[in-house]
């Protein structure tokens, strides 16, 4: 305990200030950053796998172009990410050995399957719609890194959504088949995208304290709530429906309320045992060890710059 910097970091927490890698903070708080940027950048890497698999198959020379900037930008942001958590002590080697021995959490979205083209564009609706939703207020999180790397991310994520729902878009104004497509990937991806934000707020054990701290903004269920709203007109727009028959807005509480969401299926995927969890993590260790000679041709390279440096 350090009375003065506990004093120092209050004062800065309740000024709206940030927290700068240098700065005293508790251990609590720099673990729960860890533990949240690290997971993060994790689901950025892990990301990159249901979309790649449709790189070699995308149905025009222009769509796979703009499919492989996006998977690229992924990786780029999972870059910004690592870097943003080492700067509170934790070696990438380290966090990456978690990713790779399955001990490290990573988003529960990502553990489902991409039969269809037109997941593409549901991933890039759904998913990187309730990505920037959540994320938008974390631009204004407390440690300064974090919030930073934020901005582009939110930035790259606009347009990532847009591509999406302009896929989505396409193929809703094409053939009978290819709108049956569409609402296909839709009806799969809008639960599992619901669940993006976290357990409901009595079940989230971090929040209180993330909020105390102003890493997080919002809770997970308003921040769900918010995210619906946005989709409601989006989706008429498309001409596509939501598979929640339940789905309304409540004058009283002035929210959008969904039907029930499966928990259960959550707390399995959580688990494990989500329908692609171990293809997922067999990929990104296949990737990793297929990447070996990069990082010692780098350290390589790093060692002989090092010695004629040196004389
Ligand atoms: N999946 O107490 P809370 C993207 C865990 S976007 C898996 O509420 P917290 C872009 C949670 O970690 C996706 N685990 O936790 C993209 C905790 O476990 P722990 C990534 C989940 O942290 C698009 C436990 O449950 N975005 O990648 C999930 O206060 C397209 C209790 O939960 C972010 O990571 C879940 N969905 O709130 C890329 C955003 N939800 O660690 C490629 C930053 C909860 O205690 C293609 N993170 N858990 O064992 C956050 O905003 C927060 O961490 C929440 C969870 C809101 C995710």
């Amino acid at each position: 305990v350090d009375p003065e910097g506990q004093a120092a970091f209050d004062a800065i927490i309740d000024a709206d200030g940030r927290i700068e890698p240098r700065d005293w903070m508790p251990d609590a708080y720099r673990r729960t950053l860890v533990r949240q940027i690290s997971q993060h950048a994790h689901s950025e890497i892990i990301g990159m796998q249901p979309e790649a698999n449709w790189i070699t198959r995308a149905p025009s020379l222009r769509r796979k172009a703009i499919l492989m900037a996006k998977v690229q930008d992924e990786a780029g942001h999972g870059l910004y990410l690592y870097s943003a958590a080492q700067t509170l002590g934790t070696s990438r080697d380290t966090m990456l050995n978690q990713l790779n021995t399955g001990k490290a959490r990573y988003s529960s979205i990502f553990n489902y399957p991409t039969p269809t083209w037109a997941d593409v564009g549901a991933i890039g609706w759904l998913v990187d719609g309730a990505a920037i939703c959540n994320q938008v207020p974390l631009c204004r999180a407390s440690y300064g890194p974090y919030a930073r790397a934020m901005i582009r991310i939110c930035k790259e994520e606009s347009f990532h959504q847009r591509q999406g729902f302009e896929i989505l878009l396409t193929l809703a104004r094409g053939t009978g088949e290819q709108r049956a497509m569409a609402q296909d990937a839709v009806d799969r991806w809008y639960w599992p995208s619901l669940m993006m934000f976290g357990p409901p707020d009595g079940d989230s054990p971090n929040s209180a304290r993330s909020m105390a701290w102003k890493i997080k903004r919002f809770s997970n269920d308003d921040l769900r709530a918010r995210f619906v709203g946005m989709l409601v007109p989006q989706a008429e727009a498309l001409g596509l429906s939501l598979p929640d028959p339940d789905l309304r807005y409540d004058d009283a509480a002035g929210r959008w309320i969904t039907g029930e969401i499966d928990w259960t299926e959550f707390q399995e995927v959580l688990a494990g045992r989500g329908p692609m969890n171990a293809e997922r993590l067999r990929r990104r260790n296949e990737a990793h060890d297929d990447g070996a000679w990069v990082r010692e041709a780098a350290a390589e390279y790093a060692r002989k710059q090092a010695m004629s440096d040196g004389g």
